[in-house]
């Protein structure tokens, strides 16, 4: 860890920096100066720290991930640095606060959700146990769009996060990676990730283009066919097009092409000859983006004199997969042709692969091309990596026994689950400091280095005066939660409400569709005059997909919802719903530690693991939720009285998929059901919001409700009343609270990581 003597140190060196940058004292400098020098410095530290040392067997690890959703890095990197608390006492000293100086570091958003958060905690959680690994992903231009809320709807705006201050180093090193018909250079930036409780660091690679397009005059739209300039420009650019899907594919080439070039330059450094790739190297593949890494490594290991035979013995020894979904829809395949287009090379080593798996098995399910010439990637992945991987123990099961079990019949000893963890320091320590010392206050600081420890809190579930303060610093978080939304978006809400959260990406699997049901349950209640116990907040945060509609008419809906609430006298004083703009990882610190009630309401089997809700139990909120991803571990590690669960199994639901047994319009035909769609098309709403979209989302869930919310919509409210009843006995509250506080170690990231490497990294 850094270590300066004295207080004193730590000033002068804060001091150089901003009298080098900006001929100041500190004491002199704005908070965005400030914010800059800090993070100038945290990055020379980090940057100064050396890889972990090799380990005997000489393995090394590769995540291979289209993102990396880091959020801002300034209060993780410092905790890391062990400078977390020294920095902080002494921006007091000065008047000064680490939360006001942070509102000025731009948050990289280089991910869409949870499987690029997951990326970034990995990171964190592979330096922090001194772990030989790096990432290796794209220097995106633009991270996920900015998110503004117009008339009711969501537009999207470019998000441009690189600045002078941005962490990236430049490394000197570039590859050529060979297109079909022309070569692009791909120039390396590395982040630099300290370890936390180590002297070392740990590198977050990302590929870039030579020579980048400049920022689109307007919104998020560029030329898609300039890929020699817009290859890095944008996370995910709009698939729609076919020129948008071949972008993809360029994307995904480049990044693997470079990052195996930079794979097999390292194991040479190392001293190491390429037929031993799979002695020396552990790469683990993110999803399917990723995948190509697997015909270019054989690619270049052929090319370096290995048999064809031997080079996929290599390669398949050396990579693992990381299956995140089994929406049908989400598991990528591309035509035979677009790879033809983007890299001729593959294909001929794509075919003799699919021969390959075809001796292996006949099982025409099992092939890599299909009859159509689509490439199915996630196939390949199964077949040419020795790991496959669930990130939840339902999610591996139904990967085992439905979703991919003609691979399961074949490759049994590949299939393992990693259930996913999150990093208890930038989602606890950092995010909760209350909760962290009220923790510490009485266990001591071993949670911060093991998590499991966290467990040792069981006993005080019967210390009044523990629960008490529990609840206190839940209500400090709530009202810092209230203030920073009357400053960033200018509502007030009420800190002695009941703060109900879900915040996602908006997907209808992930059915916010359904809590705003209950909205409008909840609004007919009160003006029947029925009021709640104690007014209720409802929290919702959100981004959708560009092109996906009825996600976006479901933003609609909630944003319609939130106004009529708010403009209703009867029903405001009982009754809030705030939809934040722009949710994105610092929002999430913000409401994660206020909530009370988590949202996690998935139709079951559909979120593979999901992990805000392990972020959520963590500090102290309880769980409502569907027994679905790894809500279902939650509910075994908390047990039936500390967290409310309902709704339809996954077995039930994975049978009615396949017998095609949904009927929505039985479900919507019933008393409590049809009142509550049918508002969608009442005079209050359409006097809000737009008459054509919210009559597509009142056909769609009347007539399709592909995700079946109106089945377990009744369910849910009766579960969602029991839990805001089991919040009036608030002692008995604060028990839940803390059972589920004591219960979170096994959701760290650290432990997930400890699994990788056991089971499948070895190193
Ligand atoms: C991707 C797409 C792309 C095409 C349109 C529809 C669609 C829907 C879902 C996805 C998900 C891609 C994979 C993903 O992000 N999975 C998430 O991974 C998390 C980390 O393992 C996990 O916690 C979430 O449950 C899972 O949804």
């Amino acid at each position: 860890m850094e270590h300066f003597d004295t207080p004193n140190e730590l000033k002068q060196r804060l001091s150089a920096v901003t009298a080098a940058r900006f001929s100041k004292t500190p004491e002199a400098c704005t908070d965005a100066e400030l914010c800059q020098a800090l993070l100038a410095l945290t990055q020379q530290l980090a940057a100064a720290r050396p890889a972990p040392a090799e380990t005997k067997n000489g393995r090394k690890l590769y995540y291979f991930s289209a993102e990396f959703l880091m959020g801002k890095l300034l209060s993780n990197n410092l905790l890391a640095l062990g400078l977390f608390e020294p920095v902080r006492d002494l921006l007091k000293t000065m008047g000064r606060s680490l939360a006001d100086l942070e509102e000025y570091e731009p948050e990289p958003s280089l991910g869409n959700g949870g499987l690029g958060r997951l990326a970034a905690c990995f990171l964190d959680s592979i330096a922090a146990l001194g772990l030989p690994g790096d990432g290796v992903g794209l220097n995106y231009h633009y991270g996920l769009f900015r998110q503004k809320f117009c008339e009711n709807k969501q537009c999207e705006q470019p998000d441009p996060w690189l600045t002078p201050e941005s962490w990236l180093l430049p490394t000197g090193r570039r590859y050529t990676v060979a297109f079909g018909g022309f070569d692009l250079d791909a120039v390396l930036y590395d982040i630099a990730i300290p370890g936390a409780q180590q002297c070392t660091a740990g590198r977050l690679h990302l590929f870039d283009v030579a020579d980048p397009a400049p920022a689109p005059a307007q919104g998020i739209d560029f030329d898609k066919r300039d890929v020699a300039h817009c290859l890095t420009s944008f996370l995910y650019p709009d698939d729609s097009t076919r020129d948008g899907q071949l972008l993809r594919v360029y994307q995904q080439y480049f990044m693997v092409s470079a990052g195996a070039q930079l794979i097999l330059d390292e194991l040479a450094q190392r001293g190491f000859a390429p037929e031993t790739l799979g002695q020396h190297v552990a790469i683990q593949i993110n999803d399917t983006h990723p995948s190509m890494v697997i015909p270019e490594l054989i690619r270049l290991l052929t090319a370096r004199g290995l048999p064809f035979a031997d080079a996929v013995a290599q390669v398949e020894a050396a990579c693992a997969y990381t299956n995140h979904t089994i929406l049908a829809e989400a598991l990528e395949t591309w035509p035979l042709e677009f790879i033809g287009t983007v890299a001729p090379q593959l294909v001929p080593i794509l075919r003799q692969l699919d021969a390959l798996a075809r001796t292996r098995s006949g099982d025409a399910r099992v092939a890599i091309l299909d009859a159509d010439d689509r490439v199915h990637m996630a196939h390949m992945d199964i077949h040419f990596t020795h790991s496959t991987n669930g990130v939840a123990a339902l999610h591996t099961e139904i990967l085992k026994t439905s979703e991919l079990k003609p691979f399961y019949d074949l490759y049994p000893e590949k299939f393992n689950n990693k259930t996913n963890g999150v990093t208890f320091r930038r989602w606890l320590q950092v995010c909760d400091p209350a909760l962290a010392g009220w923790i510490t206050a009485r266990i001591g600081d071993g949670w911060t280095r093991d998590a499991a420890e966290l467990e040792k809190l069981l006993p005080f579930a019967d210390d009044d005066a523990s629960l008490q303060s529990l609840l206190e610093v839940k209500a400090h978080n709530k009202r810092r939660l209230a203030r920073l939304l009357q400053s960033r978006q200018g509502v007030k809400i009420d800190p002695d409400s009941v703060f109900d959260i879900q915040v996602k990406r908006l997907h209808e699997y992930k059915r916010q569709q359904m809590n705003a049901l209950w909205v409008i349950w909840q609004y007919h209640e009160i003006k029947a005059g029925r009021r709640p116990a104690r007014p209720v907040t409802v929290l919702f945060g959100a981004k959708a997909a560009p092109a996906y509609t009825m996600a976006k008419n479901i933003i609609h809906l909630i944003l319609c919802l939130q106004t009529l609430c708010e403009t209703d006298p009867d029903v405001r004083p009982w009754l809030r719903v705030v939809m934040v703009e722009n949710y994105n990882v610092t929002w999430a610190e913000a409401l994660i530690p206020a909530c009370d009630i988590s949202e996690q309401i998935s139709l079951a089997s559909k979120e593979a693991s999901g992990t805000s809700n392990m972020k959520f139990m963590a500090n102290g909120a309880v769980t409502l939720g569907t027994m679905d991803g790894a809500n279902v571990e939650i509910a075994q590690l908390v047990g039936p009285d500390n967290i409310y669960t309902f709704g339809a199994s996954s077995d039930t639901v994975i049978d009615l998929y396949a017998r095609g047994g949904y009927c929505a319009l039985d479900h919507y035909h019933r008393p409590g059901v049809e009142y509550l769609v049918d508002f969608l098309l009442s005079p209050a709403l359409l006097a809000i919001g737009d008459a054509a979209t919210l009559h597509a989302l009142w056909q769609d869930m009347k007539y399709k409700d592909w995700f079946m919310a109106l089945l377990d919509v009744e369910d849910y409210i009766a579960a969602k009343t029991r839990a805001l009843a089991g919040y009036e006995d608030r002692a008995a509250w604060a028990k839940k609270m803390l059972t589920n506080i004591a219960r979170a170690g096994y959701f760290s990231a650290d432990r997930t990581i400890a699994q990788y490497n056991a089971e499948i990294w070895h190193l």
